[in-house]
């Protein structure tokens, strides 16, 4: 006879998964295939998630790191964390067909730190150096015009031309308790900066963020599915365990779940980055209903309607 399996709660965490800047790149992907036929061409993962990378490689996708790996009569789409000024206007130097898939609230922080640039401020970008996304803000304004601060610690040893003339700016998906203690130390040290209300964090980051915090004391484990160069899954994980959650984890999907870490658990906190698809979590769960007797309750603690439009080259 069977061994009778341990009950198992799944607290499913919602909002969870795609933002509808993600859904709107993948979307210019495959329409972008649709149009112009395959091969076409993505510089870097169009979202950071393999799943969704290996699915448009099948329909037809490449991904490349730089544009030089793009042929001349191929068109290329940018992906949804946005670009440095250069890259476009090389593509524009080589006449390559190119659909530009920037999340649209990536594209408003480019805007703002125009803005700020052209009244003379210097701009301070909050977020992680090395990241697609700070590379592609940093690059709106020429060498030199934004400083880039990572943490509390480096506003006070940052050196700026005119503590007069500054402003701020942020990575979209960063820590919200974070970034606002790194926003109140530069306000503290610099009264007169400039900047967002509170920050450039995207509804979607605050609102993952959020219902992770309101499930993870409720957890004796939390996974969040997504992947490990994903910054805003990765604060997924950060937030549980200052939320409550000690024993809390990326796993990229069902097949990665480390079964001996869940050990006894009897209440399993379960989220998504931006990046990773529904159907990733579906698999965790059916994994887990293999293992344990599971009842899945839902904890929703706002509901999300954003839609953005597709590029008009790529609609009718
Ligand atoms: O930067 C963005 C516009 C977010 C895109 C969706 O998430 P992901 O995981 O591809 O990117 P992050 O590393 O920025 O979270
Ligand atoms: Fe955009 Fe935020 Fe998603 S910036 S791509 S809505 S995570």
């Amino acid at each position: 006879m069977a061994a009778l399996k341990k009950p198992l709660t799944i607290l499913l965490a919602s909002p969870r998964g795609f933002c509808a800047g993600v859904d709107r790149a993948i979307q210019i992907v495959e329409r972008a295939i649709e149009r112009y036929g395959r091969p076409v061409y993505v510089r870097h993962e169009i979202v950071h998630n393999r799943y969704v990378v290996e699915n448009l490689e099948a329909k037809g996708a490449v991904f490349v790191d730089e544009l030089d790996q793009v042929p001349n009569d191929r068109p290329v789409v940018f992906s949804a964390h946005g670009v440095p000024k250069a890259v476009p206007a090389e593509a524009g130097r080589r006449n390559l067909l190119y659909v530009d898939a920037t999340c649209p609230l990536v594209s408003k922080v480019h805007r703002e730190a125009e803005r700020h640039h052209e009244s003379g401020r210097t701009v301070v970008l909050i977020g992680h150096a090395g990241h697609p996304e700070v590379i592609g803000t940093m690059g709106q304004l020429p060498p030199g015009a934004v400083l880039l601060v990572e943490d509390v610690s480096q506003v006070a040893t940052l050196d700026v031309p005119d503590p007069k003339n500054l402003a701020y700016a942020t990575q979209t998906t960063l820590s919200v308790d974070d970034t606002t203690a790194i926003v109140a130390a530069l306000r503290h040290r610099f009264p007169a900066i400039q900047g967002p209300k509170m920050e450039d964090i995207c509804y979607a980051t605050t609102n993952r963020q959020a219902a992770v915090k309101a499930i993870a004391a409720r957890c004796d484990a939390l996974v969040v599915i997504g992947a490990p160069n994903s910054s805003n899954s990765m604060r997924l994980v950060e937030v549980a365990g200052n939320y409550g959650c000690a024993r809390s984890r990326l796993v990229q999907r069902a097949a990665d779940m480390d079964w001996e870490w869940l050990g006894d658990a009897k209440r399993l906190g379960i989220t998504a980055g931006a990046s990773a698809p529904e159907l990733l979590v579906d698999e965790l769960i059916e994994a887990c209903r293999a293992r344990y007797d599971v009842s899945v309750e839902e904890v929703r603690t706002t509901e999300e309607n954003v839609v953005f439009k597709l590029p008009r080259q790529l609609v009718a």
